[in-house]
């Protein structure tokens, strides 16, 4: 059993993705520092360079940790109240390690008040889950779409774990088990886990419910079911988008089991500003 202690509870009621009153009051600010991924998920299309496109997996450029750094004093100079840095891609923040732990010391001695957060797929987990803690970052965000491996086999064209590549159920299967085993570890360490769902139509919007039912068992703070974009260029554009009725009827549903966020806004990779504005191209750093 974990205890929070109440500075890790004051940091978290200015976190905008998990306090629904703060997201009117704190800016978050993703640094894009972590561009490859180690799986392969039917939904997915990162685009670099895209400037006018809003949703997970985009970013105008890939940052260093050292220019990372560098615009983080520029827009915390211009957003007082920034109170949060993410790492969220555009590919996954474990799939990067090195970067994503450079760019989370580099900041936490450029400012002392940040709150870190980071969002990955869960692979790599039972790997750095102990260095996470260790970094002082108490907020993770795990997305976590089936607890079946032939659901899995669906929404995964295959895992890329420890140097080679699975396919199917047992690729599907590897990152389900460590998805489990890294929420239960990072929960039991006291870190507020959010587990994002994407709610696919007629694959996994049917097991939702035990997917809620499951993450709360280990722990996880709350959930976050995402529509599906079918997103032109990605395996599953042909599919139909979530509507916000079935969406907000399985938040509902689910609710009853663990506490839903319903105010999230599918942020870029580089998104910077309140939840409902990006200002990220405003501080876009001129390359040469
Ligand atoms: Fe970024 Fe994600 Fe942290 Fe928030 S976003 S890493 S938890 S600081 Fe927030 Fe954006 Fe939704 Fe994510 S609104 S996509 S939930
Ligand atoms: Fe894309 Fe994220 Fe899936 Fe990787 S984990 S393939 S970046 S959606």
């Amino acid at each position: 059993m974990s205890c929070r202690r109440i500075d890790d509870w004051q940091q978290t009621n200015r976190h905008p993705c998990y306090s629904e009153a703060a997201h009117h009051k704190y800016a978050r600010m993703h640094l894009p520092v972590a561009p490859h991924c180690n799986i392969g998920c039917n939904y997915c299309n990162r685009k670099y360079d895209c400037v006018n496109e809003s949703r997970p997996g985009v970013t105008s450029q890939v940052l260093t940790p050292l220019s990372a750094e560098q615009k983080f004093i520029v827009v915390k100079e211009k957003i007082p109240n920034l109170s949060v840095v993410g790492i969220a891609g555009p590919g996954d923040a474990l799939a990067n390690w090195e970067s994503t732990r450079e760019a989370v010391k580099r900041i936490k001695q450029a400012n002392r008040e940040m709150i870190f957060c980071l969002s990955t797929n869960g692979l790599m987990l039972p790997h750095y889950a102990p260095e996470i803690v260790e970094l002082g970052i108490k907020h993770v965000t795990v997305t976590l779409n089936t607890l079946q491996p032939e659901t899995g086999a669906k929404i995964y064209r295959f895992v890329n774990y420890e140097g080679r590549n699975y396919q199917g159920t047992e690729g599907a299967g590897i990152l389900l088990q460590n998805q489990l085993t890294g929420i239960q570890y990072l929960a039991g360490q006291g870190i507020l886990v959010k587990v994002n769902i994407v709610m696919i139509k007629d694959i996994n919007d049917h097991e939702i419910p035990e997917i809620v039912k499951k993450v709360k068992q280990l722990g996880a703070f709350m959930t976050n079911i995402m529509p599906l974009i079918p997103t032109a260029g990605s395996a599953f554009a042909h599919l139909p988008a979530t509507s916000m009725q079935e969406l907000n009827q399985m938040r509902e549903l689910c609710q009853l089991d663990l506490q839903q966020m319903r105010h999230c806004q599918q942020c870029r990779a580089d998104a910077i500003g309140l939840l409902g504005e990006d200002r990220s191209q405003e501080f876009y750093i001129a390359e040469g």
